[in-house]
């Protein structure tokens, strides 16, 4: 009876979300995408020379602690070949279609076909330029640790190449992506506020703030592009990486909408095809202001001591 049950218990609080305080408490083992079996959709699925390998390279990620050296992978024969032929194809495109940052940035790496670049060396020149550094991590590391690595200027980084079989095609995140996507874009200072401020937003939020920043995320950092007066460059990572996509992009066939990061945003396709639809920014200090509003509407409370290790006032 409702007596015998004794006064009303509160609502039970749920689980407060944990928020690390500096980088070495953001899990980086946390991984969603393939296990070691990869799937029947992933072109090394036959392969088990190239699952070893992945393997190797994913297991020398799990054991890498922050402040050590990342550990130099001796790339094989075939594995240079498939970065060669990435890079020397979007060499082609990248001068057209890739925003004027992304083009600066480009010059400090001087990427050699004959040699995949080691993220050791490209976070030394990360650091020098805005501070970023990279992580190694084992494949699709859980959105919160991800984004939270943000916050921390952090860039979890695959390690590990792509299937020869297929070197315009990766259904995951692999080195040729990370390098040539991520990397140069990580060294331009207003990008790398923007991006730092989605990693801000994502300390201590809930699940559905995770997901909505996942798809800004998405939507800029993978898929955006900006506006140059009359032309609209490409810096999101997945556009930037892919030949397929540039072209894509360059043929206008995606519809283009501002993005705004207080909207719903659009359900996410990895599968099927390129981008139906771009985000367009305006400039990344225009982003950043934007993402400034947005973590200010989110009412969760960031320690004082997280807060001053991220830089926030
Ligand atoms: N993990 N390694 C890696 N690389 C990404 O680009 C990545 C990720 N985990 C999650 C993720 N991206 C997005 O889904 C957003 O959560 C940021
Ligand atoms: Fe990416």
């Amino acid at each position: 009876s409702a007596v015998a049950a004794g006064p009303a218990r509160p609502p039970t609080p749920k689980a407060a979300v944990k928020v690390p305080r500096s980088i070495d408490e953001v899990d980086n083992g946390k991984v969603l995408g393939f296990s070691s079996e990869l799937s029947e959709d992933h072109p090394g699925f036959q392969d088990s020379a190239y699952k070893q390998r992945r393997m190797h390279i994913c297991d020398l990620a799990r054991a890498h602690r922050i402040g050590e050296p990342i550990p130099r992978i001796e790339y094989s024969a075939d594995e240079v070949a498939v970065w060669g032929t990435v890079l020397q194809q979007l060499r082609g495109l990248l001068p057209q279609h890739a925003c004027k940052e992304f083009l600066r940035c480009w010059q400090l790496f001087d990427f050699r076909a004959d040699q995949v670049p080691q993220l050791e060396d490209l976070s030394q020149v990360l650091q020098a330029h805005t501070g970023f550094r990279i992580r190694p991590v084992a494949g699709l590391l859980h959105p919160r640790d991800f984004l939270n690595g943000l916050a921390f200027k952090t860039f979890h980084s695959t390690q590990y190449m792509r299937h020869v079989s297929r070197p315009d095609y990766t259904p995951e995140p692999d080195v040729v992506h990370e390098v040539i996507g991520h990397v140069p874009m990580l060294a331009d200072p207003d990008f790398a506020n923007l991006v730092q401020l989605i990693g801000i937003a994502s300390l201590g939020a809930d699940e559905k703030q995770i997901w909505h920043l996942t798809k800004l995320y998405w939507y800029s950092v993978e898929f955006g592009v900006v506006r140059e007066g009359d032309d609209i460059k490409a810096f999101g990572a997945g556009i930037l990486s892919s030949f397929g996509e540039l072209r894509h992009m360059a043929a206008g066939g995606a519809r283009l909408e501002p993005l705004d990061v207080f909207q719903p945003q659009p359900k996410m396709s990895y599968k099927d095809g390129y981008q139906q639809r771009y985000a367009v920014l305006d400039s990344f200090a225009a982003g950043a202001e934007q993402l400034k509003a947005y973590c200010a509407t989110l009412h969760h409370t960031i320690p004082l001591d997280v807060r001053i290790a991220v830089g926030l006032q």
